[in-house]
């Protein structure tokens, strides 16, 4: 037997003392008594008793921090996907148990507790829950880090489903509060906006003065991120926008009282609400506000910060302070830090731009086209007049400079690398941006950031073969494997080290097991009892009885035509079909299970949704399939959703036409938590393949190279539909009334959208990915062959740790090193 390690200390807290303290905040703080107390009111007097542990945390660390001098990372993103906190918190700070005992002791159950927190859902998918377990992997390496972000009042919408169509509701997560944010109106900042440029000559010096149209304060809200064995806390720092106080006394004070209150109203619309477009770039102007606002303040924090620690000489603000761009929407931030440093700072331009670009890097999210950001450049004048002036600068100066150096006079080449894309309108590309004021771009899994080179920035990649490099994405093992799944983690810590959620490279010690009968067994028992706890979740949502002895198939994702949740639909109709057909048609008794929102002004995604909701209505309810097929569509998929269903997985659907998804990271939570991977050559499927082995991963469909070819040959999907005979049944299945009685056609727009333009080529992957799930249904019934693969599948994703991620960003991109927070 291994040493059994444990890197999360024992609390010198006994349960007794622990619910003393819960007692004594339900009392004081939340100002009620036991007898009274909602579960409510006791999920914040224990959120108050934990808080004592980690405001300290906070002190420590910055205190820390401020000493060593060390080199800080601060992570811009417009979004941060964090769920709950709680359970998180009580893991990472070793509490857990306690917790859980001082509450029985107090007659409650620890899971109706953390039920009562609201998910913080201020994210759309992937990119905003990377940056959630990012900011969690920087605290447990003790690395000095500040994400910066949004304080949106309202995040990503509830969905609803009315008569199977999604509906968006406002979501409310601080309606009653948040326990776990600080108000820091010490550190409010001032935002300027609209108005003018002024050129002024001074002592024969040229400079710019922008006389703003308007300010808006930006007020500071301090969310703990506490890093695995407590020790290391870091700060999540979200703006909200307020009316600035100066601003509105004098229309107040001359009787306008109701001008001056639409006066905040208006300010206070930049924080009010998160976009709900996850790949589509909306290019509104509130959206460019939102994305200036956050950026302008996270960086005058930045520079307050550094001053007081450092005094007025910037010499060395680059060489302290790392700015990674969440893909390109903090990208405003660049000619933002050459706006203070040039016109508020005096630096000269080109050391201004030195420093800036040592500051700056980006990562790549997607190579999407409608994804890519592009502003009006009349909008940036209108918002931002100065910027638009440093911007046309920037590209000048890269143009006749870098460009011309490189490829003399080739006029095609600057028209590609221009910042400013020359037409009807004249564009801003906020990539290339991007791409020219950072050191280094990263794409996010080993496919992506080729492409990255070879199809999206490839003329970049010719004048600097340094800047782009990959880091393929991860997850915290703490949230996604430790908290949410309690059964595997007992199990493993019975053959591995129980610091394995911080050292993931121990999950390999299971390997030898993979073959063990025994071991096997009791793997297999666990994904049982997690499915039978998900069956009841799936009668509460949806009113659908299900069997925990049926196949447990999971697509999880935003609802998007590039991830094909269309595909998986087709394959359960012809199932369906088949077992129609023949009532003894051999198959495992299967639960495809979906959770997804879709973005509200994407009408064929919703059309999906409908069609996927109709299909399953019926078979849920034909007696004909004897319970063979059943199809759930979740409601309100969400962060805290996923950690009860991931545990419950056999089959991840990991569906993407090749090329499309950059890197995804359900794939890595399912396979971690031992669900068999069903997958195109995407994104980081491609490595959780390489390292899972490719015997315990389902692969099928046309790769990137395959993609390629049949773009070029010419792709008509009606050749497709015509050429099979079964694809084609289920296609014209949709266009009747079998699914929608009495109201023919409802569906028709699915099979129009497939038949007539399939954008991502899902009807020439149709076949393949029929007899992938062939092969998944001949796996499931060996149950040793199976139970084999789902333990490789655990014991081989370390490398999928976020830790491992934010080591790649701390040694090749930011140059940091951790600072271990001392007591
Ligand atoms: N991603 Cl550009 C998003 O979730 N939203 C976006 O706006 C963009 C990308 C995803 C991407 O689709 C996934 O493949 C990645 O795993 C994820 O970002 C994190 O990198």
């Amino acid at each position: 037997m291994p040493s059994k390690k444990s890197v999360a200390p024992t609390p010198a807290l006994t349960a007794e003392q622990f619910k003393t303290s819960v007692v004594k905040h339900l009392r004081t703080t939340l100002g009620t008594y036991e007898e009274k107390a909602s579960k409510q009111a006791w999920n914040k007097a224990l959120a108050a008793a934990i808080n004592e542990f980690v405001f300290e945390g906070v002190s420590r660390t910055r205190k820390t921090h401020a000493n060593v001098g060390a080199r800080a990372v601060h992570y811009l993103s417009l979004e941060f996907l964090m769920g709950r906190l709680m359970s998180n918190n009580l893991q990472n700070l070793g509490l857990y148990s306690v917790a859980e005992e001082a509450l029985k002791s107090l007659g409650l159950e620890i899971a109706d507790v953390l039920e009562e927190e609201p998910d913080m859902a201020l994210g759309n998918g992937g990119l905003g829950r990377l940056a959630a377990c990012f900011i969690d992997s920087m605290a447990t390496l003790s690395i000095p880090a500040v994400g910066y972000g949004i304080h949106y009042e309202h995040g990503l919408f509830r969905q609803e489903f009315h008569k199977g169509r999604q509906v968006e509701r406002p979501d409310q997560w601080r309606e009653f509060g948040n326990p776990w944010e600080i108000c820091r109106p010490e550190s409010a900042q001032v935002i300027k906006l609209y108005g003018y440029v002024e050129t002024v000559y001074e002592q024969g010096k040229l400079s710019k003065v922008w006389h703003p149209g308007r300010t808006i304060r930006a007020i500071p809200w301090d969310i703990p991120v506490v890093g695995y064995g407590g020790q290391n806390v870091n700060v999540l720092r979200l703006w909200e926008s307020r009316a600035d106080k100066f601003f509105d006394w004098d229309v107040f004070n001359s009787g306008g009282y109701v001008d001056a209150y639409s006066e905040s109203v208006e300010a206070e619309t930049i924080s009010k609400v998160l976009y709900p477009n996850d790949e589509t770039d909306a290019g509104k102007e509130l959206r460019l506000i939102q994305q200036y606002f956050f950026s302008a303040a996270s960086i005058a924090d930045v520079m307050r910060r550094y001053k007081a620690a450092n005094g007025e000489d910037l010499a060395n603000f680059a060489k302290l302070n790392a700015m990674q761009l969440n893909d390109t929407h903090p990208a405003i931030a660049i000619p933002e830090l050459m706006r203070v440093l040039v016109d508020e700072e005096n630096f000269a331009w080109d050391e201004a731009w030195a420093m800036t670009r040592e500051t700056f890097s980006y990562t790549n999210h997607t190579l999407l086209p409608e994804a890519l950001e592009k502003w009006s450049l009349k909008l940036i004048e209108k918002v931002l007049p100065r910027h638009m002036e440093i911007i046309l600068e920037i590209n000048s100066r890269f143009l006749t400079q870098e460009v011309e150096t490189m490829w003399p006079g080739n006029n095609d080449i600057k028209r590609k690398l221009s910042i400013v894309e020359e037409g009807a309108e004249q564009m801003i590309r906020m990539g290339n941006l991007s791409v020219i004021g950072s050191h280094t771009v990263n794409g996010v899994a080993q496919i992506h950031s080729d492409l990255v080179k070879k199809d999206l920035f490839p003329e970049f990649d010719a004048l600097w073969p340094n800047k782009f490099v990959n880091v393929t994405n991860g997850i915290t093992p703490r949230r996604w494997m430790k908290a949410c799944n309690p059964r595997l983690s007992a199990l493993i810590e019975q053959h591995i080290d129980t610091d394995w959620p911080r050292y993931l490279e121990k999950l390999t010690g299971l390997k030898p097991l993979a073959d063990d009968q025994a071991f096997q067994d009791s793997f297999m028992a666990v994904k049982h009892e997690n499915k039978v706890d998900f069956v009841k979740e799936i009668k509460t949502l949806t009113g659908v009885d299900v069997s925990a002895d049926a196949i447990f198939d999971v697509q999880i994702k935003r609802l998007h035509e590039y991830k094909r949740q269309h595909l998986n639909l087709l394959h359960i109709m012809a199932l369906y079909r088949r077992v129609l057909i023949d009532p003894n048609y051999d198959m495992h008794p299967r639960v495809f299970i979906f959770g997804a929102k879709a973005a509200p002004g994407y009408k064929i995604a919703k059309e999906i949704i409908f069609a996927i909701n109709k299909v399953a209505e019926k078979i849920n309810n034909d007696r004909r399939i004897n319970d063979k097929i059943k199809v759930v569509f979740l409601p309100n998929y969400r962060v805290s959703l996923a950690e009860k269903l991931i545990p419950a997985a056999d089959v991840s659907e990991q569906i993407s036409l090749a090329g499309k998804e950059a890197s995804g990271t359900g794939n890595m939570k399912l396979a971690l938590n031992g669900a068999i991977t069903i997958g195109t050559m995407d994104g980081a499927n491609i490595e959780i393949a390489e390292e899972a082995g490719s015997d315990n991963v389902v692969i099928f469909g046309m790769e990137v190279d395959d993609v390629v070819a049949l773009k070029n040959k010419g792709y008509h999907p009606a050749d497709y539909y015509r050429s099979n005979e079964e694809l084609k049944a289920v296609l014209d299945w949709l266009e009747g009334d079998f699914f929608t009685p009495g109201e023919p056609g409802l569906l028709a727009e699915v099979k129009r959208n497939l038949v007539e333009s399939d954008p991502f080529m899902v009807l020439p992957d149709f076949e393949s990915y029929c007899e992938a799930h062939q092969k998944i249904d001949a796996l499931y019934r060996d149950k040793k062959a199976w139970a084999k693969a789902a333990i490789l599948n655990t014991a081989s994703l370390a490398k999928f740790n976020s830790d491992r991620s934010i080591q790649d960003y701390a040694q090749n991109i930011w140059h940091v090193k951790g600072v271990e927070a001392k007591s």
